[in-house]
């Protein structure tokens, strides 16, 4: 595939909580993966994150706490950035929404974004009903006030969505609202808000959608999960005109010189996605560039963007944000012509992953059961590989799957230290035995060691075909099966034994089992990164071995390798969780 330029974004988490297992399975870990791997392969790529500050998340938490927002928002956004390092998840930028170094920038950005949209129609102005708590004197946004969903009956529907059939709701429909704040009944009041008219963006979306239904689409392979529940719920609910603004001042305030506009802000999951705009200008600047250089990311037909989520921002990625993009556009165009903002390339979602702990039934995350393995405690006890390898080998890319403790140590056992860690073990010690630690001479290949080499390169291309569809947990297992062949290779042609009749022969042996390391070093790269640069390290590898042309770059005679290190430990359930 040609060299071309990719923004890659992941959701950005609400900065009230710490991260776990489920948020990195979700969207983080693939994203950098993804990242890694298209930097790889010489791709020009920025990869953008930060925390969601504004709205109700962070001020309900806040107030739960007896903390101030800021001081929340500041704190959890500094944690974010320590768990995404400690486990390998790099971006370009960090940013925040409402941080101190980005919220001018993130404000001016919303601004200029809704303004755009504002001048050219696509706002109605209206008066519509809300609810409003009459003890704590305010209207309520939509996550202060719960009720029972008016669709499936669940009574986990809160005012913007409802967790049990995910639908988007209006919060005046909801049966029996209450408020969160005071638990009381909340009474419906006028107020005036700016509807996105969405209705008149239904079929331009619904024509851009659809053409991603079958398959590819300039390269871009959409999941069914994105297009089934995007165009499914335009299907059942068409796309009603939505409240982008909100009674509320923790957030970007209305850019209007309107007296109906004192003391609103932008609905969060307004600004929320342009946060991947002004990040990036951001990045820009920090790069010493200008900052309209955001522009070749955001409005250049020849970057892809790619949205790595969770499957709960379906609605809000695939409908929403591009229904954003499409009324920002002077032309027709649907993509959008150069110097407009241009349409996602891909929406890449995950379903959501449970946990299962030893001998217990497998249940939902939540933070507030606190029956999560947090990512901060996590890291305090182990390294970040294992976990990258775990929640790749059981991504919920396509249903949900769990994070089972019991099975998380099977695996991490029997695959990580069994098979990839004995490989490269084995042959690093018997060429350091036998060898003087050095690459034994290639030898005359017979059609075994040839099957061994020829299985690097397609491995090579297989991995990287699977990586390019974005189909991470089947990659992995490719990368997997490399390494059990080198193992039966090693079996097979037992230099064990012909140490001791054919030097000439078990040098040959060798020599195909490091060929096979040095492919590995490459093809693990994008997903454990930490084990990667150790493997490095051993076979003495410039810092190009991650370039993904190189996987199959012979190592030759006589090359002197460094010392052979343990890659991964066994470990025990019990270990995780003892205090
Ligand atoms: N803050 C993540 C969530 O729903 C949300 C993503 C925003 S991405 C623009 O938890
Ligand atoms: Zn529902």
């Amino acid at each position: 595939m040609s060299k071309r330029r990719f923004l890659i974004t992941a959701a950005l988490p609400y900065s009230n909580g710490r991260l776990h297992v489920g948020h990195i399975a979700g969207a983080y870990l693939p994203a950098d993966t993804y990242s890694r791997y298209l930097r790889a392969s010489g791709n020009e790529v920025r990869f953008i994150c930060g925390s969601d500050d504004n709205g109700v998340a962070a001020l309900r938490t806040a107030r739960q706490q007896g903390r101030d927002v800021e001081e929340l928002t500041a704190h959890f956004n500094q944690s974010q950035q320590t768990d995404f390092l400690g486990l390998g998840i790099k971006f370009d930028i960090y940013g925040g929404t409402h941080q101190p170094d980005f919220v001018v920038n993130h404000e001016k950005f919303s601004q200029e974004f809704f303004l755009k949209i504002h001048d050219k129609g696509m706002f109605t102005k209206k008066s519509g009903k809300q609810l409003f708590d009459v003890q704590a004197e305010q209207f309520l946004p939509d996550r202060f006030v719960r009720g029972t969903c008016p669709h499936c009956g669940s009574d986990k529907a809160f005012g913007d969505q409802c967790e049990g059939c995910g639908r988007a709701l209006d919060q005046i429909s909801l049966i029996n609202p209450i408020s969160v704040l005071t638990e009381s009944t909340p009474e419906l009041r006028e107020t005036i808000h700016w509807f996105l008219r969405l209705d008149q963006l239904q079929p331009k979306l619904t024509a851009w959608l659809a053409e991603k239904k079958d398959g590819q689409t300039d390269g871009a392979t959409w999941r069914a999960i994105v297009i089934n529940q995007s165009l499914g719920r335009i299907e059942a609910d068409g796309l009603p005109e939505r409240a982008m603004t909100r009674d509320l001042t923790w957030g970007v305030p209305v850019p209007l010189d309107d007296p109906d506009a004192e003391g609103k802000s932008l609905y969060v999951w307004f600004d929320a996605p342009i946060g991947y705009v002004s990040f990036t200008a951001a990045m820009c600047e920090k790069a010493g560039e200008s900052e309209s250089d955001y522009e070749r990311w955001w409005k250049d037909p020849d970057c892809k963007i790619v949205h790595f989520i969770g499957e709960d921002n379906i609605v809000f990625h695939a409908i929403t944000w591009p229904a954003m993009i499409l009324a920002t556009h002077d032309s027709d165009s649907i993509q959008g012509e150069r110097g407009e903002y241009q349409m996602p390339h891909n929406v890449v979602s995950n379903s959501f992953m449970n946990i299962k702990f030893p001998g217990k039934e497998e249940e939902k995350i939540s933070k507030s059961r606190g029956n999560a393995v947090w990512i901060e405690d996590f890291l305090k006890r182990f390294d970040p590989d294992p976990l990258r390898y775990y929640l790749t080998a059981v991504a919920p890319e396509s249903s949900r799957t769990a994070f089972d403790i019991d099975d998380f140590v099977t695996r991490n056992n029997g695959e990580l230290v069994n098979a990839l860690g004995n490989f490269y073990n084995r042959t690093m010690t018997f060429t350091h035995k036998y060898f003087e630690g050095k690459v034994p001479a290639v030898g005359d290949r017979d059609d075994v060691d040839n099957a061994q080499i020829a299985l690097c390169q397609s491995s090579m291309e297989s991995v990287g075909k699977l990586l390019d569809a974005c189909q991470f947990k089947a990659a992995m297992s490719e990368v997997m099966a490399l390494a059990r062949a080198g193992n039966v290779y090693f079996d097979q042609t037992k230099p064990f034994l012909s140490r001791k009749t054919d030097m000439v022969a078990c040098g040959r042996a060798i020599n195909v089992c490091l060929q096979t390391c040095r492919a590995l070093t490459t093809l693990i790269a994008p997903f454990l990164p930490s084990t990667a640069e150790k493997c490095a390290e051993m076979l003495h590898l410039d810092d190009t071995y991650s370039e993904w042309s190189f996987a199959n770059c012979q190592m030759s005679d006589g090359q002197a390798l460094g010392e052979a290190v343990i890659l991964f430990k066994k470990l025990d359930a019990a270990e995780l969780f003892s205090e």
